[in-house]
């Protein structure tokens, strides 16, 4: 297993040059930033972004996300296209020795919470999701601070892609996600790069839009479009731990040929599908995550892991969940438990 950190380039607050201080941390998650979902990254971009990474003496392992244009989760007429400019950002990446790539299936939001900087006891900030709350709002017309929300939507946009994805089922979710990596796929192969899919974070449906990557029964209906190594998984314990019947343990060891990239993070749920964000340790949140590390270890598991989000701490400031010092924190405590489980 190799440790790894996202960086989101060069507007980065966090800089390549303290990264790279994280004691055994050699790999550079990060993706291009400017280029609008749908385009084509272009090689010299992709290059432009490996060797700043490479200057530091890093690699450049993992791409997270190149994200899938809404019209292709929707399946809507003009996918063929955008799918065929996805293809080629895909054979792109794989020419400049890219080998996993993330992306996620998520209608319209991405990750979302309601509060971005509650404060927990020790006086860190931390990332909260308020069941109650999401479920009374109109995400159109309340002022949410989403972490993973795409600015370049308008509010009419945002209205009209709801509208959309309320008329939708599960199964259309699925059919469309279907349609997507039967295309994809074969490019992925050719090109030796392992797709990996996020969970749904939260693990299920919010605002009355579908969401299906979220369970044991995701990862087989997954794998049933095509069992090939490369149709992956990112496993982010954080997402999947929110749901308690998510034996993560048990789902490494099931879908272990399909995981090539895993993000390492704790959460505490709280009653009624809350929960909020905790330090790494396995004590301070719901996750047992030695448990993760040695299920990982017993797959002999040789893919990425970064620690995921942290919280804010000795007054740093920057992006919600993406600081350094937590991170850096997270980090070291897997460093410590993958040590441990190698010598045990
Ligand atoms: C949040 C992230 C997600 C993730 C995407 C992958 O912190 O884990 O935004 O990058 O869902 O496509």
């Amino acid at each position: 297993m190799e440790l790894s950190f996202r960086w989101y380039g060069e507007n980065d607050p966090v800089k390549l040059q303290d990264i790279k201080q994280i004691p055994n941390m050699n790999h550079i998650v990060s993706a291009i930033y400017d280029v609008p979902v749908g385009n084509v990254w272009e090689k010299e971009r992709i290059e432009a972004l490996k060797s700043s990474v490479e200057k530091e003496g890093l690699a450049l392992s993992v791409i997270e996300s190149l994200p899938v244009h809404e019209s292709i989760k929707l399946g809507e007429n003009n996918r063929d296209h955008l799918i065929a400019n996805y293809k080629e950002s895909l054979k792109n990446l794989g020419e400049s020795g890219i080998k996993t790539v993330c992306y996620n299936f998520m209608p319209v939001f991405d990750w979302t919470r309601t509060d971005l900087h509650h404060r927990l006891q020790d006086g860190s900030e931390t990332l909260l999701y308020d069941h109650e709350y999401v479920q009374t709002i109109d995400p159109v017309t309340t002022n949410l601070n989403l972490p993973g929300w795409d600015e370049s939507y308008t509010k009419a946009e945002m209205a009209a892609l709801i509208e959309k994805y309320r008329t939708m089922t599960d199964d259309d979710l699925w059919e469309n996600l279907g349609y997507f990596l039967n295309e994809v796929l074969p490019v992925a192969i050719k090109h030796d790069i392992n797709l990996t899919i996020h969970p749904d974070d939260p693990p299920w449906s919010i605002f009355g839009i579908p969401r299906i990557i979220r369970s044991k029964e995701s990862y087989d209906k997954l794998v049933t479009i095509n069992n090939a190594k490369n149709n992956g998984i990112c496993f982010c314990t954080g997402s999947l731990g929110c749901l308690e019947e998510n034996d993560l343990p048990e789902m490494i060891r099931a879908f272990g040929d399909h995981i090539h990239f895993v993000h390492m993070r704790n959460i505490k749920r709280l009653d009624n599908h809350s929960f909020v964000e905790t330090g790494h340790l396995s004590k301070d949140g719901s996750v047992d995550m030695k448990a993760v590390i040695k299920a990982l270890k017993d797959i002999n598991y040789k893919g990425t892991i970064r620690p995921d989000h942290g919280r804010m701490i000795w007054g740093e400031t920057g992006k919600a969940g993406y600081g350094l010092f937590d991170r850096a924190l997270g980090a070291t405590y897997i460093n410590g438990l993958i040590e441990g489980v190698n010598q045990s």
